[in-house]
């Protein structure tokens, strides 16, 4: 059994859990922060049997675009770094970040 720890985009979140769900996968929807942009994005927790790892990652392949983001300009120490760091930047995000984990036990108690 593997467990794919899925990260993606909130806006795209409903989408990919009505698809699981519609196609008989259990899947746990955690609302995460990312370290980068440190906006708000979604984590699905998603335990499978090995051989449907290929069909679960086309699920999220179909479901979860890729977007670019603008990312406010952070403080900096210098001023030439100010005149750069002043412009917005514009960041690619997604479509989906899986890991792919080996289940060592699964149990329903
Ligand atoms: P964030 O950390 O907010 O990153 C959002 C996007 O910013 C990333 O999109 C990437 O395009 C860019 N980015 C991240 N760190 C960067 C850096 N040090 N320098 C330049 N650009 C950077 P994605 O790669 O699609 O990642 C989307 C989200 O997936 C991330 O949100 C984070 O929550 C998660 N993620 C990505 N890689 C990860 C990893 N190795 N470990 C844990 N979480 C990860």
């Amino acid at each position: 059994m593997k467990l794919l720890l899925t990260i993606v985009q909130d806006a795209d979140g409903i989408k990919l859990q009505k698809a699981l769900i519609e196609s008989g996968f259990r899947a746990t929807k955690l609302a995460t922060t990312g370290g980068f942009l440190r906006a708000g994005n979604t984590t699905f927790l998603i335990g499978v049997d090995d051989a449907q790892v290929p069909r679960v990652k086309e699920i999220v392949a179909k479901t979860c675009q890729e977007r670019s983001q603008m990312m406010a300009a952070g403080p900096s120490i210098s001023s030439l770094e100010d005149a750069y760091m002043s412009q917005p930047l514009e960041v690619t995000v997604g479509g989906a970040i899986i890991f792919v984990l080996n289940v060592e036990e699964f149990s329903k108690l």
